[in-house]
């Protein structure tokens, strides 16, 4: 009798089973709250989507490497390994030598899956650094806004987010939690490289059953699980920062403020204190004026600064906010919030980035340092931020500002893609296929037909996690999991490495690439770097053939001492924060300096061009939340059965609230249709009450289907915009838009999402 062999994924360590074509799949037995998303798995190994063999673009194999408008739409021919591989290089050896690494696009964006060695951005890149090298993209879709303003505010944001605040503190010291953007589980499911324990609601539980109090400031209700008791302030998208300031304001004018830990421990609360109190600009902050912007009212607002002020309060900022035009202020605000509260550095207090945004923040750091395959060098400098790929390739040589320097977009001829789904993350995808039109050539690797895989030439099948052997871990988990090969690779599909390693030989690279090393040589040889530092520590440190037979090791944390931030509270002389001044900015000189419009030298509420109160409103007077979702990890196995079961007639649900579901005769599960000027899509409807009025929800990840000018599947991304967050941090924006919504009347057409592309 077969037993289940151990497993790892971003949503959680399990074991498998493979019985026939049944997949039992298991979660690891110390996981107190596994995630659902373990239900998708089953389908990875053989589902229609999956791509079968390398295929070829018509029109790129007819009429060779051009610009292309067929390109997403064209029809597919099947070629055998050989013919692809010396395809593609022949391709790279053309681009390299004509137009030089310049010109070849790698930054490659995307999760793809957990697994030290497999980890196929970590394998493009060190593929195309050995060919001569590739502009790359810096931060993330997650996070660039935050990682961006941060470090000139406070820290990193592993300072203000990983460090900074434990969920045990939450647990045990916290008193009251001011939400910002909430803590939904749904995003706690997740960690990039796995987690082996979900421990976010069981702490989250503790401190309410310890009376700790809740606040969560967002749209939707269920940012924070119900059985917190959470009072809910269902402000208006976008607004927070709005909010904030009108705490802020009550704070200060009652003196409610810590005056003293602002003289200690910030710098530039002078002229924030002018704007705040309306000196700079005429209009005080107080808690009418932002109760006017944000929709709620004006004595809650004051009421939440009277209780927050002088007990342990946390203010937390999910990722979700900085997702948003002038992503940076509401971190910035949350920060400048958590110092007039004095709170900042003690346990449980203060300002926390991220917490409740993904598993792992919150829990204590690894003692030694993972097994992680080595990049090589880029000799190319040129990198874009990560969301501007669609201007980069619209506008060769065009111009852009970037924390403070003016840059220019480098002219790309080949894109190269393992490991994301730009069609599922990037905004206005309608904007992004025009792009996708641009280069020569764009190559993908992937295990599924994605829309991005449909917009390339080159199309590469690649193995999922379960056909091949890995080390699955996370800094932030002790668990380190021997990923077992559970099943044969789907028909011939095979791993990003011995595709890249096929690539290389044909480019003369193969040593430089594999080092001489077969994948599984390499699991070994990664392992040691960890097993050395366990020796070292005196810890136990199992050969590679004990740890794979034993399936997983638990490797040492650190003793949780609130990093750098904590220690800066204790004393701010000799511990100086890594800003400019050494303290926390309140005002930024250097941001200041900048002199960007849209990003000013202290927290500052601008009224978004698309938003609560802009004039586009009268046309699309809906606002969308395009959230993550909570059946799948982006879009990864969107066929899988988790994710299937949660459509509405076989499209992504978008949740409405029952007002705005009445004045549009729309009745639970209606098919419907959600438009702005960008694009449409369908998606079927649930008639909520768990939203404000006026806001629908429509979680990203549905696979992109356009069919007649819109995606009738339900993929938000057609309606986003494509726009950075500011000149400062240019990140995405994907969270919020206005929309107007419909029911659909006409023969609700067919999703083929899932179906292989045509030939
Ligand atoms: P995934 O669906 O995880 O999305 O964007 P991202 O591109 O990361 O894509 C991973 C792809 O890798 C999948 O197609 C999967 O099949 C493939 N893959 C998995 N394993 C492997 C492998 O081993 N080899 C190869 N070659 N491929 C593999 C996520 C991004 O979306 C993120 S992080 C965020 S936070 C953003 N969030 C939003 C948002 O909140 N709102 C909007 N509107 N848009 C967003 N986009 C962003």
């Amino acid at each position: 009798m077969n037993k289940p062999l151990p497993h790892s994924s971003h949503w959680g360590a399990f074991s498998a089973l493979a019985c026939g074509n049944q997949l039992e799949v298991i979660p690891h037995p110390n996981d107190p709250d596994p995630a659902p998303l373990l239900g998708n798995i089953p389908a990875s190994v053989s589902h229609r989507a999956r791509i079968a063999r390398p295929m070829v673009r018509r029109g790129w194999l007819e009429r060779g490497p051009e610009p292309d408008r067929a390109r997403g739409r064209d029809d597919f021919i099947a070629v055998s390994w050989n013919q692809a591989l010396d395809l593609a290089a022949a391709e790279l050896r053309r681009v390299y030598t004509t137009y030089g690494g310049r010109s070849v696009y790698g930054g490659s964006y995307g999760w793809s899956s957990a697994g030290r060695f497999h980890h196929a951005q970590s394998q493009v890149h060190r593929f195309l650094n050995a060919a001569g090298g590739y502009v790359k993209s810096v931060n993330t879709y997650s996070s660039a806004a935050a990682a961006v303003i941060l470090p000139h505010v406070i820290g990193s944001q592993e300072a203000a987010g990983r460090e900074n605040v434990s969920l045990h503190e939450v647990a045990t010291q916290t008193e009251i939690v001011l939400a910002f953007g909430g803590m939904a589980l749904k995003n706690t499911h997740v960690s990039s490289g796995g987690t082996s324990q979900h421990i976010a609601r069981g702490s989250l539980q503790t401190a309410h059953r310890r009376g700790a109090a809740f606040h969560l400031f967002s749209p939707l209700r269920d940012d924070l699980p119900p059985e917190l008791d959470a009072v809910w302030h269902p402000l208006r998208p976008g607004t927070d920062v709005a909010l904030m300031l009108g705490i802020a304001h009550t704070l200060v004018t009652e003196g409610l403020h810590d005056a003293a830990f602002v003289e200690r421990y910030c710098v530039g609360y002078g002229d924030f204190a002018a704007y705040l109190l309306g000196e700079t600009d005429g209009q005080p902050k107080h808690a009418a004026w932002a109760a006017s912007v944000c929709g709620l009212p004006a004595d809650d607002i004051r009421s939440v600064a009277r209780l927050a002020a002088g007990r342990r309060a946390l203010v937390t900022c999910a990722q979700s906010l900085q997702r948003a035009e002038h992503g940076e202020q509401p971190v910035w605000m949350g920060v400048v919030l958590a110092a007039l509260l004095g709170q900042i550095g003690l346990p449980g207090g203060g300002f926390v980035y991220a917490m409740g945004s993904l598993a792992n923040v919150g829990k204590p750091a690894l003692a030694v340092p993972l097994p992680t395959l080595p990049q090589g060098r880029n000799r190319i400098p040129d990198f874009i931020p990560v969301a501007r790929v669609a201007d980069m390739l619209l506008n060769p040589n065009g111009r852009y500002d970037f924390n403070g320097q003016p840059r220019t977009y480098p002219d790309i001829r080949l894109v190269y893609w393992a490991g994301g789904n730009p069609f599922h993350h990037h905004q206005d995808l309608n904007r992004l296929g025009e792009a996708f039109s641009r280069p020569d050539t764009v190559i993908v690797h992937d295990s599924g037909w994605t829309a991005s895989a449909r917009h390339a030439d080159l199309v590469f099948p690649a193995t999922v996690t379960l056909e091949r052997e890995d080390i699955g871990a996370s800094a932030n988990d002790p668990l380190m999991v021997a990923m077992h090969r559970i099943v044969t690779p789907f028909a011939e599909s095979r791993d990003d490495y011995t595709i890249f390693t096929d690539l290389a030989a044909r480019l003369g690279i193969e040593e430089q690439f594999t080092e001489g090393r077969t994948a599984s040589q390499w699991l070994r040889h990664l392992y040691e770097t960890t097993r050395l530092a366990l020796l070292k520590r005196g810890d136990p440190a199992p050969d590679f053939d004990q740890f794979w037979q034993n399936g997983e090791l638990t490797l040492p944390t650190l003793r949780w001492d609130g990093g750098m931030v904590r220690a800066f509270r204790h004393d701010p002389d000799t511990h100086p924060l890594p800003t400019p001044s050494g303290k926390i900015a309140i005002r930024s000189e250097t941001i200041a300096s900048f002199d960007y419009p849209d990003c000013p030298g202290h927290p500052t509420w601008m009224p978004p061009v698309e938003g609560a109160g802009s004039a586009a409103t009268h046309r699309f007077p809906l606002q969308l939340v395009a959230n993550q979702p909570a059946t799948r990890l982006h879009s990864q196995l969107d066929y899988g059965a988790t994710s299937i079961r949660s459509k509405v007639r076989d499209r992504e649900p978008v949740r409405i609230h029952p007002a705005d579901a009445a004045a549009r005769g729309i009745a639970d599960g209606d098919v419907v249709r959600l438009f702005n000027d960008r694009g449409a899509c369908l998606a079927g409807a649930i008639i909520s009450d768990a939203l404000r009025p006026g806001v629908v929800q429509l979680a990203t990840g549905a696979w992109y289907d356009p069919q007649n000018g819109m995606c009738v599947h339900g993929n938000p991304n057609v309606l986003t915009r494509d726009a950075g967050t500011s000149r400062l941090s240019q990140g995405c924006t994907g969270q919020l838009c206005l929309v107007q919504l419909e029911r659909f009347d006409g023969a609700v057409p067919p999703v083929k999402a899932f179906d292989p592309p045509p030939g």
